[in-house]
Order: structure tokens, then C-alpha cells, then sequence
């Protein structure tokens, strides 16, 4: 038999367990990018990839793009990808500069996550 002190702590223990945050990796977070985060490009990418490490809420997912002017630009639907874990997204022709991709998305386990990277046109020679 436990002496009643050591089952209430053993108690306490447990519900500081089932209460603890879950673990980071049950967010969806981007694994795998193109353009990578602050990459040079020598032309522009032609689209945007980007894996994450779980599987999205396509529809309630959303990725942005701002220019070297800071104004947003336009971006088509993201295309159908038979990977539940992908975003895929055609870009028009970029003019050298600095970009933003910003994202937004809903993983399958409900928690929404959002985090933005740059990269570079690099100007033509
Ligand atoms: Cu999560």
C-alpha cells in the first residue's frame, strides 16, 4: 500500500502530464521550401513549393507573395497536388528583388500555423 501523501503526489503528477501542451510536431510547419527561406535566385521560380510535416486543410490554407514595392501579388489558386502535405503555388514572372512568402495554414489536426521566409530575384547581367 502507498502511504497517502505519495498516491496524492503520484495523482498530482499525472494531471500536470495530461495537461502538459502537446508536442510541437503536431503543427504543421514547412519541412522543405523552393525557393528556401533567403535563397538567391538567378530568374524567377515559377512557383512556390512548400512540404510540410503534416497534412493540410487545403481549402483554409493560404500562401501570399510581396514584392520589393511591399504590394502583394496576385497569385493563381494553388494547384491541385496529390500530396496532402504539399502546397503548390504557380507564380507569374518575377522582376528581380527582394520577396515575401508569407503562410497561413490549417493542419489536419486543427491548429492553425503561419510563418513567413524571403528570397531573391537576383538582377540579370
Ligand atoms: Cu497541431
Amino acid at each position: 500500500m502507498l502511504p497517502r501523501r505519495a498516491l496524492a503526489a503520484a495523482l498530482v503528477s499525472l494531471a500536470l502530464l495530461a495537461a502538459a501542451p502537446r508536442p510541437a510536431e503536431a503543427h504543421a510547419l514547412v519541412l522543405e521550401s523552393s525557393p528556401r527561406a533567403d535563397e538567391v535566385l538567378p530568374s524567377s521560380p515559377g512557383r512556390i513549393l512548400l512540404r510540410f510535416n503534416s497534412r493540410l486543410e487545403k481549402g483554409l490554407s493560404m500562401v501570399t507573395l510581396t514584392g520589393p514595392t511591399g504590394r502583394p501579388i496576385p497569385l493563381p489558386v494553388a494547384a491541385a497536388d496529390p500530396s496532402p502535405n504539399h502546397l503548390v503555388v504557380p507564380v507569374p514572372p518575377l522582376e528581380p528583388g527582394r520577396y515575401v512568402v508569407r503562410w497561413k495554414v490549417l493542419s489536419a489536426d486543427g491548429h492553425v500555423t503561419e510563418r513567413a521566409f524571403r528570397f531573391t530575384v537576383a538582377p540579370a547581367h
